[in-house]
């Protein structure tokens, strides 16, 4: 087996040490960092999330797979930076004012990091003002994440301040989290939904036109 399968198994199946061990090893073998993320380490998150949607997997195995590769990237990360390597876009994201469970939204910010994405973690309890900042930022999408019934009609509290500022149609705007439906978000003029970590990365690629 190669190290980039090593690497790939160890991060699907969840296995810190070995995917630490065999990322130092590919780098040893001068294999390129960028390599090591596209061929082994995405891939990887590609599987744990497909196997999460078919419900092989559930959140325990996800998040440990995520801090795998949370483990890999921060060998890589030096390396990519001297590869002058352009993240395909930037999304800001936080858990709405009220709200303070960020479980989801962290799985979805390693996620979408792992995709190739660079993330802005506005935290949580995060008011509309936050948001317009990161709009007015640069930042190509907006996520907002909520738990909670009492929490949701911050989002649409968020979109229309993005309105008022004058910052809603600078940026695409996607809402996630349990109790949210697709209805939901096109009621509060949503750009998009996805209801849970991995369909996030298709969601903002559609978005995007990357597809
Ligand atoms: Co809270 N809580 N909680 N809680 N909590 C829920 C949400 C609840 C459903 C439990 C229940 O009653 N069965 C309930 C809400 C009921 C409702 O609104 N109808 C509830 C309640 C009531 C409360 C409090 C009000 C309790 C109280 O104090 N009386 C309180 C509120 C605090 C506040 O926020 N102001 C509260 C507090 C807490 C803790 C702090 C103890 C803790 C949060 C810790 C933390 O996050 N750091 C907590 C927890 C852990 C939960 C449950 C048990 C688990 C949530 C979780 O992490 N799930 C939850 C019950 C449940 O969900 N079954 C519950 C795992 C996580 C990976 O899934 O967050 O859904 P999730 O994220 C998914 C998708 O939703 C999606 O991708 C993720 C990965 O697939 N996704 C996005 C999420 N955000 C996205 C954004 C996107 C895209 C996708 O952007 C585009």
């Amino acid at each position: 087996m190669s190290t980039l399968d090593l690497i790939k198994d160890a991060i699907i199946e969840g296995d810190k040490k070995g995917t630490v061990a065999n990322v130092e090893q590919a780098l040893t073998e001068d294999i390129h960092a960028l390599s090591i993320l596209n061929d082994a380490m995405i891939p990887a998150m590609s599987e744990v999330g497909k196997r999460f949607e078919s419900g092989e997997y559930f959140v325990p195995e996800m998040l440990v797979s995520a801090k795998c590769m949370k483990e890999g990237v921060k060998l890589l990360r030096p390396l990519l930076a001297l590869t002058d390597m352009q993240p395909l876009a930037k999304v800001a994201i936080g858990t709405v004012r009220g709200d303070l469970h960020d479980i989801g939204k962290n799985l979805v910010i390693m996620m979408l990091e792992g995709a190739g994405f660079a993330v802005t973690d506005l935290g949580v309890d995060a008011p509309p003002e936050k948001f317009i900042e990161a709009a007015k930022a640069g930042n190509d999408v907006i996520a907002m994440s909520a738990l909670l019934t009492t929490t949701m009609p911050a989002m649409k509290v968020t979109i229309d301040a993005m309105k008022q500022a004058g910052v809603r149609d600078t940026v695409k705007v996607i809402v996630g989290g349990a109790p949210l439906t697709q209805a939901y978000a096109e009621s509060i003029g949503a750009d998009g939904y996805s209801a849970d970590a991995n369909s996030a990365i298709r969601l903002v690629k559609g978005l995007l036109q990357m597809d």
